[in-house]
């Protein structure tokens, strides 16, 4: 999984609302409409609930440490889909404590290993890499009209992917896989009998123009496999395009560092 760095993320705040414009223009939808599409939801289905929910958000200091911006990122992610949110002053189990004591009745916190949303009231998890996946296939399902027997090149096959062809599937989606580690593969097809693994990357681009990016691999589609009808969603940090496919796919392209992640995370968590 890759660990973001302090500079992926100091825009994301100042930028949230041309970035959601942005998700408007090429989805067609907000990023709360993605999320809650993810649960296959409707926003209204959460109106006149918000206020029932407070969000703390808690830096978590183990291993490599607290990521400068991270939490106060999240929260302003959080804050923008219209919940009450804070970050408590306090890190780690003492962090834990303030929240609960400030009345947050959902948890958001992260180590080097796990980045969890947890709603204390009804034990609901959500995982950020199972959530960033489902966010993802929806703003594609969203981008593409519907994915219904639809061919869908999906590249990685770990946690996001993995979440990404669970919700692709369940449209009716034909999902062809590719991992460059092919027990990978095996493993997401034991979950998901119904995906297809691809063996060779190259030729499975020729044939898809659907594409979930979900791989920590730089530089990963050669700009020949852009084609005018090419869509790309792109989950996978960095970005798995070089300039060149990123002037050619255009506003056919959905990738960001947190957001479709922690707004997919946060109404998965909510109560029915
Ligand atoms: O600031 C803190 O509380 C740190 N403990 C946060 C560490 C997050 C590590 N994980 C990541 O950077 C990536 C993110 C894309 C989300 C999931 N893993």
């Amino acid at each position: 999984m890759t660990r973001l760095r302090a500079d992926d993320i100091c825009n994301v705040n100042a930028e949230l609302m041309d970035y959601n414009q942005q998700l408007v223009h090429t989805v067609g939808k907000s990023l709360a409409e993605i999320a809650v599409h993810s649960l296959n939801k409707k926003l209204e289905d959460f109106a006149g609930r918000y206020d029932l929910y407070t969000v703390g958000v808690i830096p978590v200091s183990c291993g490599e440490g607290i990521i400068s911006g991270f939490s106060l990122t999240v929260q302003k992610i959080v804050e923008f889909l219209g919940f009450r949110s804070f970050v408590t002053e306090d890190k780690d189990v003492g962090g834990l404590a303030e929240a609960v004591r400030k009345g947050a009745n959902i948890i958001f916190l992260a180590d080097d290993d796990n980045f969890v949303a947890i709603n204390i009231v009804s034990g609901k998890v959500s995982d950020n890499g199972e959530a960033t996946g489902r966010g993802y296939a929806a703003a594609l399902d969203l981008m593409a009209g519907g994915l219904n027997k639809r061919t869908v090149l999906l590249i990685g096959a770990g946690p996001v992917g993995t979440g990404a062809a669970t919700f692709m599937t369940g449209r009716g989606a034909r999902v062809l896989v590719y991992d460059i580690d092919g027990d990978k593969v095996e493993k997401l097809r034991q979950a998901l009998p119904e995906a297809e693994a691809a063996s060779e990357l190259n030729e499975a681009l020729v044939q898809a123009r659907l594409i979930i990016e979900a791989t920590p691999a730089a530089d990963i589609i050669d700009q020949k496999y852009i084609f005018q009808d090419t869509m790309i969603a792109a989950p996978g940090i960095p970005l798995g395009l070089n300039r060149e496919c990123k002037n050619i796919i255009g506003g056919r392209l959905v990738h960001d560092v947190l957001e479709i992640g922690v707004a997919s995370m946060l109404f998965a968590v909510l109560d029915e």
